[in-house]
């Protein structure tokens, strides 16, 4: 079995990300450790404090952000980091010549009640080496990532990357070390399951209530088949079911907060979720656009997203194109 770090040896990308990635897999697997031990590892509970995002930092919040931020800005190759618990960027070595943003315990809701929970990365390269980096140079579209991933604290600690040349998923051995279990993983084109948080319904624009409700009706409605559905609460579990079988996840605009377009962060969550999705043969969408079109104007920035399988995420444009056509 390949392990991660003799995978990416094999290919071409720049020994220097390549240094970054491992950093990256050897903090995570520092975090699964904590998360391992649960309620024995003094990690459980909130810390008094709250983040950029107004959220209560659960303790692991605090603890997984530290180490991945310290190791990251300890890596030469890093030129600065952008954490979903920071409130500002913050600049690394000025050799570096990659920004990596990532959000380091998403789903934390779910850590005392022991559901999965994951760390998300992307990296983005620097356009200013040499110097302390700003704000504006993190602010890239999605397609411009060099790399993004997770890993996702499950059952088995799982490690998913792309480097955009498809997608490969490495599992935590009792070794300590991440081992290739699948390359090439591609998105089921057609689904039969879908992912949101029905109780905000209410909330939605009426085109994406039209599409749920047509959904729900199954065989007998127009779009003719039955569905499941899920919702973890964890955007990394949920992506990780729709790399392995299939669905659509959605997580919508919705009017509650006007000036607030989604509750997802754009650069953490939707652009590397989107990256992995679409190299692995799946569609992103906003619902007016690819998330990895979007041009961000704030490192915190959130965005609508709708990703997962290509068929049922263009079902949905079309509905939203017609609302407004
Ligand atoms: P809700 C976790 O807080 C998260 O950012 C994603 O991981 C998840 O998909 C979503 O929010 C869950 O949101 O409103 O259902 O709690």
């Amino acid at each position: 079995m390949l392990n991660l770090h003799d995978a990416l040896k094999q290919t071409n990308i720049d020994p220097h990300l390549k240094e970054v990635l491992d950093t990256i897999a050897a903090s995570c697997k520092s975090i699964g450790g904590k998360l391992r031990g649960g309620a024995l590892s003094g990690v459980y509970g909130s810390e008094s404090s709250e983040n950029v995002q107004g959220e209560v930092q659960k303790k692991l919040d605090v603890v997984a952000n530290a180490l991945l931020k310290h190791a990251l800005l300890s890596n030469r190759h890093v030129a600065g980091v952008a954490s979903e618990e920071e409130d500002d960027v913050i600049s690394g070595g000025d050799e570096g010549r990659y920004l990596v943003t990532f959000d380091p315990l998403d789903g934390s809701s779910n850590i005392d009640i022991n559901v999965s929970v994951g760390t998300i990365f992307s990296i983005l390269p620097t356009s200013t080496p040499g110097s302390q980096v700003t704000m504006d140079d993190f602010l890239q579209p999605g397609h411009q990532q060099v790399a993004a991933g997770y890993v996702l604290y499950g059952p088995a600690i799982t490690l998913v990357l792309t480097t955009g040349n498809g997608v490969d998923v490495y599992a935590l051995d009792y070794d300590g070390d991440f081992y290739q279990t699948h390359a090439q993983i591609k998105v089921p084109e057609a689904t039969q399951e879908f992912a949101i948080n029905m109780s905000n319904q209410r909330f939605w624009e009426p085109a994406m209530q039209n599409y749920v409700a047509d959904l729900l009706q199954g065989e007998e409605g127009p779009i003719g088949k039955r569905f499941n559905m899920r919702w973890v609460a964890s955007m990394v579990a949920e992506v990780h079911r729709i790399l392995t079988r299939g669905g659509i996840f959605m997580y919508p605009y919705d009017k509650r907060e006007p000036d607030k377009p989604g509750k997802l962060r754009l650069m953490y969550e939707g652009n590397p979720m989107s990256f992995l999705i679409e190299q692995a043969g799946g569609a992103c969408s906003t619902t007016r656009m690819s998330i990895m079109d979007v041009v961000p104007e704030q490192i915190h920035q959130r965005v609508p997203v709708v990703l997962g399988s290509k068929e049922e995420v263009e079902r949905v444009n079309a509905y939203h194109q017609q609302a407004t056509s």
